[in-house]
Formats: C-alpha cells, structure tokens, sequence
C-alpha cells in the first residue's frame, strides 16, 4: 500500500488545490497565480517536495516535529492502536487504557501539582477549555464574577472564537467580531520593538507591571487568571528581558489570579526544558500543551492543571468536552513520542549540547549589516530585520514587507525559515545535529546575504 502521494504532475496538484482547498492563514486567491509548493515526504529534518527537492526545516513543521520526521516508532503504534481500540469516547464513566497511560505519564513530567489532564485535539480547543475552565473553578468558589482572563497583545493562544481572544493578534480579531466579553491585554514584553529609550530590564519591568495595573483597573475582584507563552512564538519569538517573569510571577502571586502558561510551543524540550516555565522559572496553575506532545504525528492538545483546581472542578459537572478528547491513537503517539523524548534525552541534548552550539551560530549572524537584535531560547530563535542596529530602527516600508523578501530567498534556499512581520524565526526538529546547524546557518546567512541586495535594489534600505 503506497500513501497519497505523487501521483500527478506538480502543476495539476496545485491547480487542484488552488481550485478547492481552502489554506488557513492565506490570501486564497494567491494560490491561483503561484501554486504551493507540495511537500510529499520527509525524514529527520529535511522535507522533500513533488519535484524531488530536499529543503531542511528549521520551523520543525509549525513548531511541532520535535523528534523529526519519519519516525517508524511512531507509525507502528498508531497501526498498533488502531487495530486494538481505534476510537472510544472518555465521556459516560468510560476510559482506556492509552488515555490512563498518557495523563500519569504528563503527571509525571510537569513540574510542581500539575497532576490532571484534560484533552483535546489542538491547542486551540485546549485554550477554550482553559476559559471554561477558569470561570467554572471561580463560579465553584463562589466568585463567579472573577471571569476576567487577561492576555498579551502580539501574544497567539489559537484560532477559535475563544483562543483567538485570548491572544493579541489585531488582525484575527478585526475578522468575527473578537474578542469575546470578558477578556483584556496587556502589552508584550518586546524590548526591540517597542522598548524605546529604556534599558531592556527597565521594560521588562514596566511591562510585567501593566498587568498589576490592569488588575487593578478592572478590579482585583474581577480578574480570574492571566495567560502567556514562556517564550512567545508566532508573534516573532519574543524572549522576555530577565527582569519580566519574576515580577509577573510576583502579581499573580499577589492578587491569587491563575496563571495559565501556553506551553504549546515551549513544552517537550523546546527551550531546553521539559516546559518553558521551567526555563523561565514561573509556577504556572495550568499548562495548555499541543504540537511537541505528539511530535505534530497525531492532533493532540489537553489543559494539565494542579491538584486545587482539579479538586474544584472535580465536585461540579463541568459541562465541557471533544469527541476526540482522549483520542486512543492520538494518545498511543503521543505516549511513544514521549518514550522516544525521554529514552533518547533528547531535551537534555537540546540543553546541554545542541542547544548551545545552534545558539552560538545564530548569535554569529549578528554580524550581518541587516540583522540587530538576535534571541535564541532552547531551539526557538529569531532575528529582527534593521536598516540601522544602533537606533533600532524599522524599514521605510510597511511591517512584513522586508521580512517577507528575506523569508523568498529562504524558500528559494531549499531552508524553511519563517517571518514575522521583520522578524526572522527559526524552530527546527530538536534532533537537529550539528553539521545540519552548519548548512541552516549557511542558508541563513545566504538568504539574509540575498535579501539585503533585493532590499536595496528595491530601494528599501531606509529606516522608517
Ligand atoms: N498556543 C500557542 C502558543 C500556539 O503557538 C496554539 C496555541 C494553537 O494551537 P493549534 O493546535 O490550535 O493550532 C498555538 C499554535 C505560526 C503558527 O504561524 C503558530 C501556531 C499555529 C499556526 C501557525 O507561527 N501556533
């Protein structure tokens, strides 16, 4: 049995797909004139495409392919699964086996009493869960106005109504009416961005103490919990000054909010840690995971909560869950690619070994004309774009539009590096070794090498 793969010409696939698939965070339109490119098989850290070329993947996917592509483990217990209990439900007192296997072995892993696990199938769903959640636990103590969630501008919790809210993301809420009632934010801890003439620590303080003065504008009586990425992903990999999450850690403490860490991204080994709030030494009450769990080999996300929340909601009926929660197959993947983590030590590689040489590679392009700011977590890292280092400044042109020419000669370059706005980001497998750091960097420095020439060809390089 072969898999869908290529079985027509390039030209036909994309026309196909230009024709009914409905891409998610595209203009549709732009697959008409320019066919997507078609990935048809992968192994390790390297994709291949319909026309034979191999591309390395320093984004691991969508920030999920932590141990790599191609992993028979993996395929084998799905098949494995499948054929023993493909589906059954965990509502109605009912349970399974790999479901029971993955909640204790994620009990385990967290740190601290996060010792319970709800599922899902995304990180998206889980964020949703995580909003009922909160207000059900405070409704429980009898505080059912403490229905407050406060979030992050720039910060991406997801795509549905609610997660969607949850993050800061102007340009998803300007589409569906969004945010929906009860959610607030606060400013981003983006120093390079946004820092001005203060010292990175000195931001990094007044941002962590927006939030205390959110608190208090809303009413420390109102607010139910607070939820950020460790290390914020899709809004560019945006590393808070050291001075940040002790003080946020300090607020919450205060005022007894909930703190919610989306570790998304940053859990299963991404930062070097187990979970970013290990790497940035926060106590989180609630954990959303998704992508690393699974590796990106099965859709799977939950919430794990500590034991006082667990016990709350444990004497009421929380009126929330997924067909798919607690999916066996998904949990049976999951289980192995946890196996696979641990046996491998592949987080500890990634803090000890790995993680420190990519670091020290990334730090290097530094020395290009057209990069200012580097920051590099673990195996997430992102570059900002700058016609001018000491002034920080932005480029003449609207936001993206440098970013975006960089991110063609990547693609170009057979390397998978992304952008936001001017932001390069990288996230690759977590197996990535060391000469594969060499040919990402090589690329890299390439591509930036290349989009500099078609920036100023182009008349770009001004600042704004
Ligand atoms: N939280 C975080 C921190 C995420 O990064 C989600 C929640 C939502 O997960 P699901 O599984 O529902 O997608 C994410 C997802 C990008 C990009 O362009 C990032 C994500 C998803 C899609 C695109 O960087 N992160």
């Amino acid at each position: 049995m072969s898999a869908i793969t290529n079985h027509l010409p390039t030209s036909e696939l994309q026309a196909l797909d230009a024709a009914h698939h409905m891409h998610p965070f595209s203009t549709q339109n732009d697959f008409n004139t320019r066919g997507a490119r078609v990935i048809t098989s992968a192994r390790g850290c390297y994709l291949h495409d319909s026309d034979g070329v191999e591309i390395l993947d320093a984004m691991a996917g969508l920030w999920c392919v932590n141990i790599g592509y191609g992993r028979e483990e993996l395929a084998e217990a799905a098949a494995r699964q499948m054929r023993e209990l493909p589906y059954y439900n965990t509502f109605f007192m009912t349970t399974h086996v790999p479901v029971i296997a993955l909640a204790a072995k994620l009990a385990d892993l967290a740190p601290g009493d996060l010792n319970h696990v709800f599922f899902a199938s995304s990180g998206s769903e889980a964020n949703d869960t995580n909003i009922r959640m909160v207000r059900s636990y405070w409704a429980e103590k009898g505080q059912p106005e403490r229905d407050v969630i406060i979030g992050r501008w720039n910060g991406y919790h997801g795509s549905s109504m609610g997660s969607a809210s949850l993050g800061g993301m102007v340009g998803m809420h300007a589409q569906g009416g969004l945010p929906i009632p009860g959610i607030a934010h606060i400013g981003q801890p983006n120093w390079w961005a946004e820092g001005g003439e203060m010292t990175a620590e000195a931001f990094g303080l007044a941002r962590a103490q927006e939030l205390e003065a959110k608190i208090l504008e809303i009413g420390a009586d109102r607010v139910g919990a607070f939820i950020a990425e460790p290390v914020q992903g899709a809004g560019g990999v945006i590393v808070a000054p050291d001075s940040y999450w002790p003080e946020v850690q300090r607020i919450v403490d205060k005022y007894g909010i909930l703190l919610i860490a989306d570790e998304v991204i940053c859990g299963f080994g991404r930062t070097g840690h187990w979970f970013g709030s290990q790497a940035m030494n926060i106590r989180p009450h609630i954990m959303t995971i998704a992508k690393g769990l699974s590796s990106g080999y099965q859709p799977i996300g939950g919430s794990i909560v500590c034991d006082e929340v667990a016990a709350v909601l444990g004497a009421c009926e929380f009126n929330h869950g997924y067909t798919y929660s607690g999916h066996p197959v998904a949990c049976a993947v999951a289980l192995e690619n946890l196996r696979i983590l641990e046996e491998e030590q592949i987080v500890e590689r990634v803090h000890d070994v790995t993680g420190p040489y990519l670091k020290a590679q990334f730090e290097s392009l530094a020395d290009h004309p057209m990069v200012g700011e580097v920051k590099i977590v673990g195996m997430m890292g992102s570059l900002a774009l700058t016609p001018d280092k000491a002034s920080r400044a932005a480029f003449a042109a609207e936001t993206g539009t440098v970013g975006y020419m960089v991110r063609e000669r990547c693609f170009a370059n057979n390397l998978i590096m992304r952008h936001v706005g001017d932001r390069m980001i990288i996230s690759p497998p977590l197996v990535i070794s060391e000469s594969e750091i060499d040919l990402l960097i090589a690329r890299a420095r390439k591509s930036l090498d290349e989009g500099m020439a078609a920036v100023k060809a182009a008349g770009l390089w001004e600042a704004g």
